[in-house]
């Protein structure tokens, strides 16, 4: 049968042949890593279907969102608040890439060593195979790593309306009103793209329907604290991954109703792997779609991720947002203290991290942190040295892993990954 979004594709203007290519790719390796998982809990159907459609319907519904006078807006990173977005009647689309496309034209554009995550959204924009780019009114770019801040200088003359948020650096006073006067002039800049202003009830609004959502992603992490766990790490970071692609409210929905189930198999003790498999936490670079390579390393080696300290898990999520101002400003300062307490790497020094990992292998009760690095990212390759003493220095095995996003340090991976998880048991 005919595809009945190659039209919609073709008018978005992205290369057919190459995005086949790419969802047959994707498709593989998603029928690969998760399809071939036992024990997955019934609530995993919603999300096999979501990646089913993730360049299908999710784009038609984009799409008709857009005919209705809705704008669309893609970002590259967790500090780009899409509560602001919601209340001005934008919806809020994550574009991080997590796969190798087109890397010959990258790296006519960008130095080879670039981290993967910035050749892979410039691959997707130079391939023409990311539809979600292709309907964003807006992408918003961020002055964090240095890779990102320069290579949004080189994407500005591949993409219409490039905006660049400027973050600060430092947790500091001026850090923080830096901050608050780039999320208010994201806002006018939000408000000129739509024709909405936003309003205290609309921002109320936008706020707690994010909050609901963070909430339900607070719920399904707690329940991984259970042994056996109930979910697999991989299903529980693709639920983390579709947190930036789905309509939020249906979002929250089907993330409760699988918490709803992982409730009653902690009840029956009954996992997603046997009780007492090691239990092991990541922390570092953000593993976009389609990242699967380590994750599926871990679990395919015996044992269970129960956390993940990476803006796609904890980092991103962690924190609401206080919901009690009445006024915009005060709304607008709660949205400040918030994001301002993401603990990215690009933050010096960056103490309230490593005090994360620690909180986070007490609460999941993890075994060993794997620290995962992207080859080339320097804020979090940096960080990863004296993580891994302040962990060992506890007595909590650590390994760094450093890796792009090929698939030919697989074999090489896996004997360490295995190593380390029988140093574990
Ligand atoms: S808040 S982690 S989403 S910036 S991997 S591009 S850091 S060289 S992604 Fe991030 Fe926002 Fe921070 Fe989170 Fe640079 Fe490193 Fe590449 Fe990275």
């Amino acid at each position: 049968m005919d595809n009945p979004y190659v039209a919609m594709w073709q008018d978005l203007g992205l290369d057919l042949g190459a995005h086949d290519a790419l969802l047959e790719v994707l498709g593989k390796a998603y029928t690969d890593f998760f399809l071939t998982q036992k024990n997955r809990p019934e609530g995993m159907g919603y999300f096999d279907f979501v990646m089913s459609e993730v360049h299908g319907l999710r784009i038609r519904e984009l799409l008709d969102e857009k005919a209705a006078g809705r704008k669309v807006i893609g970002s590259f990173c967790v500090f780009v608040p899409e509560e602001i977005a919601l209340a001005a009647n934008a919806t809020l689309v994550g574009l991080c890439s997590g796969a190798d496309f087109a890397m010959e034209e990258v790296e006519k554009l960008l130095p080879r060593n670039t981290c993967a995550l910035i050749k892979s959204a410039f691959g997707f924009k130079l391939g023409r195979v990311c539809p979600y780019l292709e309907s964003a009114d807006m992408v918003v770019g961020e002055n964090t790593c240095d890779g990102k801040k320069k290579a949004y200088e080189s994407l500005g003359s591949l993409v219409e309306n490039l905006y660049v948020m400027d973050l600060p650096q430092v947790k500091s006073e001026h850090g923080r009103a830096l901050l608050k006067s780039e999320y208010e002039r994201f806002r006018g800049a939000v408000e000129a793209l739509t024709g909405v202003a936003v309003t205290a009830e609309s921002l109320k609004a936008a706020i707690r329907t994010v909050n609901a959502k963070r909430a339900a992603i607070h719920r399904l992490s707690s329940l991984r604290k259970a042994d056996p766990a109930p979910i697999s790490g991989m299903d529980a970071l693709l639920a983390n991954q579709v947190f930036f692609y789905d309509n939020p409210e249906r979002f929250t929905e089907s993330v409760n109703k699988i918490c709803d189930e992982l409730e009653r198999r902690i009840a029956e003790k009954e996992g997603a792997f046997p009780a007492e498999t090691p239990r092991v936490l990541i922390s570092g670079c953000p593993q976009a779609v389609p990242n699967w390579k380590l994750p599926f390393i871990v679990e395919s080696s015996g044992a269970v991720i129960v956390g993940e300290e990476s803006c796609v898990g904890e980092r991103g999520a962690r924190n609401l947002t206080d919901e009690s101002g009445e006024t915009v400003a005060e709304m607008m300062a709660a949205i400040v203290d918030r994001y301002f307490q993401v603990d990215c790497a690009i933050f010096t020094p960056n103490h309230d991290r490593l005090a994360h990992i620690e909180e986070m292998a007490a609460a999941y009760r993890a075994d060993g942190v794997i620290h995962y690095g992207l080859q080339f990212c320097t804020p979090y390759l940096m960080e990863s040295f004296p993580v891994e003493k302040a962990l060992e220095e506890k007595s909590i095995p650590t390994l760094r892993i450093e890796t792009d996003y090929s698939m030919e340090d697989m074999g090489q991976l896996k004997t360490r990954v295995e190593a380390f998880i029988e140093q574990l048991r």
